[in-house]
């Protein structure tokens, strides 16, 4: 990819404003890519969100609003429209939601209806069902979610996931979970040849090795 490919015209355009006034325009956040890959046989789904430029969600304007943020409506049945009946989130299952990262740097996940007083920075969305830790690559977002928590059994699930800047939409895209594919038999065997060795390293460091934050999930909230 050319430089010309990866920075469009919003990267000259901002430049040339900043020549103008001293100052660098940012450019509107927007999905160059997303995919939902759910492996079935650990029941999680890997999201993985490509923007235009590094996302910046710990910024708050007054209202406590992120500068960028983002958030899935998951519909679980896989249908389309997402948003439909009465109220129009009706059909969903669950809420994932970027814009609380500035609380305590992962990623929640809620019910769609909120039963009793709402809590702190829900949106207005339901209690926590979970929450899962991200990683930010540059412009790539990754996270990996148990189906239990965004409220699917079979991997099989339709979404929107809704940018925002302040609070304010800036981009949209739809698109339905795609399943993992089964490993080669070569890479199942390399695969198990590693975890025999690492299970081998555990043992004999049992009482060196810390937890590993990876993969580690809060666990459902009551
Ligand atoms: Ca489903
Ligand atoms: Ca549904």
């Amino acid at each position: 990819m050319t430089f010309a490919q990866k920075f469009p015209v919003s990267m000259l355009g901002a430049a040339l404003i900043a020549l103008g006034t001293g100052q660098i325009a940012q450019a509107v956040l927007l999905v160059e890519s997303e995919s939902a890959v759910v492996n079935l046989d650990a029941k999680e789904v890997l999201f993985t969100i490509d923007f235009n430029r590094v996302p910046d969600f710990f910024t708050l304007d007054q209202a406590g609003r992120q500068a960028d943020s983002f958030q899935y409506y998951v519909e679980a049945d896989g249908e389309f429209p997402i948003f439909r009946g009465s109220p129009f989130y009706s059909e969903l299952e669950s809420i994932i939601r970027g814009e609380e990262i500035n609380v305590a740097g992962d990623i929640r996940i809620r019910d769609v209806f909120s039963v009793g007083p709402l809590e702190p920075n829900s949106g207005g969305w339901g209690k926590i069902r979970g929450s899962v830790p991200y990683s930010l690559d540059g412009t790539v977002l990754k996270f990996s979610a148990p189906l239990q928590f965004i409220g699917d059994s079979d991997g099989l699930f339709s979404y929107q996931l809704l940018l925002t800047e302040f609070g304010g939409s800036s981009d949209s895209v739809e698109n339905k979970s795609t399943i993992a594919s089964v490993p080669e038999p070569n890479f199942a065997l390399g695969a198990l040849t590693f975890g025999a060795l690492s299970v081998g390293l555990r043992r004999k460091r049992k009482h060196k090795l810390a937890p590993s934050p990876v993969n580690q999930y809060d666990s459902v909230k009551a």
